[in-house]
């Protein structure tokens, strides 16, 4: 059976199924819509109107943890979620904290002033700060996952999060991640992990600016000089 991850470019929601899918090595396409002008039969399928959905043959899932869910049951190889159910449900939590990150980069990336992004960028901050907190202590470089040496469905909620400052730090350093130095050292180990890279494709910064762009986004006055840097 064909597995299709129905996709959107920029959606980090697709991204933590796809590095999923590789981190199980389980075999799939990916189609990309345009969330701009959804399909026919992308609406007929999607009940939120939303990505990612995985289509297996005739059924079609919806909603990323619902997605991940099933293929933990349906491919036990390759566990991205710990054993114990106290590490599973604190694990659940995070991921939903991840999703809570990126509501607050939304509003980060289409801030249109520099008093709007710098609110956005303080409660960036808090939320990075108890990250900061919830990463263990321990040989840190050499176990660099949330939960050490195992990568796990956390690691694949915050990847994407992560992504997006590789192009914002490239405008301006807001001093999000100034001395959160686990933080530092786990964003620095899932960039560099081949799950995470390759659920992007490769013009994934021209199209996160052209997002900005888009957005009218303060970002993007610094990158034209139309702002003046913060
Ligand atoms: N809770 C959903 C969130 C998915 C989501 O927000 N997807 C966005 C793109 S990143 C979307 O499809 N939005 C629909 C739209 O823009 O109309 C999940 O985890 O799958």
């Amino acid at each position: 059976m064909t597995l299709t991850l129905i996709s959107h470019h920029l959606c980090p929601y697709v991204q933590r199924v796809a590095i999923a899918l590789r981190e199980k090595r389980i075999a799939f396409e990916q189609q990309y819509i345009d969330l701009a002008a959804k399909p026919s039969w992308f609406t007929a399928i999607s009940p939120l109107g939303k990505v990612p959905l995985l289509r297996l043959g005739d059924e079609v899932l919806f909603e990323s943890a619902a997605i991940c869910d099933y293929l933990e049951d349906a491919y036990p190889d390759h566990p991205l979620h710990p054993a114990s159910p106290v590490q599973r449900a604190k694990h659940r939590g995070w991921i939903e904290f991840a999703s809570a990150t990126l509501a607050d980069i939304w509003g980060f990336e289409t801030a249109p002033d520099a008093v709007a992004a710098q609110r956005k960028a303080a409660a960036l901050r808090v939320k990075f700060l108890h990250v900061e907190k919830a990463l263990r202590d321990g040989p840190f470089l050499n176990d660099p996952f949330f939960n050490g040496a195992a990568f796990s469905l956390v690691d694949a909620a915050f990847a994407p999060v992560f992504r997006y400052f590789d192009v914002f730090d490239v405008i301006a350093d807001f001093g999000i991640f100034d001395e959160l130095d686990r933080v530092q050292i786990w964003r620095a180990a899932l960039a560099s992990r081949p799950s995470v890279q390759d659920a992007v494709t490769p013009d994934y910064a021209a199209r996160l600016h052209l997002f900005l762009a888009k957005h009218r986004a303060y970002l993007h006055q610094l990158t034209e000089g139309m702002a003046t840097n913060v």
